[in-house]
């Protein structure tokens, strides 16, 4: 069968723009799934989020990494969002807002201190937690281009399609996927492997992507993405599986 280029199913044009999806030149970005997002006690907890609307990104994810990582060659790369314990890198305005509903920013809280780098609540969540190999980029900003080395990362990897997914959507998602587009990333977000502290802000931020025919790329799912990468799997793996 020939290797699919494209997904299946993407809105509102089909992704890539230029139909050149190899398992070389895409990766698989997952942005912030970190407790202090999306795990009880976490920073979203204690601002009194529902955390659930974070945590359903968890399981889509998860079908779609188990996926990618069948696939050799395939680039995976999760971020998270985090400070020095000292805060040395943590900008006035940004710990003084982070203290507005609750605790903020290096304050302690039921997770360690929050998000501060090497604290339980700052890492990412066991369910996608990395595998070796896999990438790890640690930003001090909502932007993971901000302030890292993920740009030349891609770049010497020769990445040019991202597959977008992490929380939260409005947020670090949103800034991400803005940032990767002006950087000529070719990106698509999987609705379902996103999430926001409110749901329409999450509805709001997905609809604003496929703006003006796809203003920041396009809008896909879990579903969809799966069955596009499973036909990357090789043959060998498949029938092993299939025993
Ligand atoms: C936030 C993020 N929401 N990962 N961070 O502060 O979106």
């Amino acid at each position: 069968m020939t290797k699919p280029t494209q997904l299946v199913y993407s809105d509102p044009y089909s992704w890539p723009f230029d139909a050149s999806l190899q398992p070389t030149n895409t990766a698989l970005l997952i942005i912030d799934m970190q407790r202090d997002f999306c795990g009880k006690g976490g920073y979203i907890d204690m601002m009194g989020y529902d955390i659930s609307l974070t945590a359903r990104a968890i399981d889509p994810i998860r079908r779609v990494l188990t996926v990618a990582r069948k696939i050799p060659g395939f680039t995976v790369i999760h971020t998270r969002e985090g400070h020095r314990p000292d805060l040395s890198d943590l900008p006035a305005n940004k710990l003084w807002r982070s203290r507005k509903m609750s605790a903020g920013i290096g304050d302690p809280g039921p997770l360690g201190r929050i998000l501060v780098r090497g604290e339980p609540g700052w890492d990412i969540i066991p369910e996608l937690y990395p595998e070796p190999g896999e990438m790890i980029v640690d930003k001090p900003g909502k932007g993971a281009f901000f302030a890292t080395d993920l740009d030349l990362i891609l770049k010497l990897r020769g990445i040019k399609n991202l597959i977008i997914t992490g929380i939260t959507t409005d947020v670090c998602v949103h800034t991400t996927m803005r940032e990767a587009n002006d950087r000529g990333y070719e990106c698509v977000l999987l609705e379902d492997c996103t999430g926001a502290t409110e749901l329409n802000n999450h509805m709001a931020a997905i609809n604003m992507v496929r703006m003006q025919g796809g203003i920041f790329g396009a809008v896909s799912n879990s579903e969809a993405v799966i069955e596009t990468l499973k036909e990357l799997v090789p043959t060998s793996t498949r029938q092993q599986e299939a025993g």
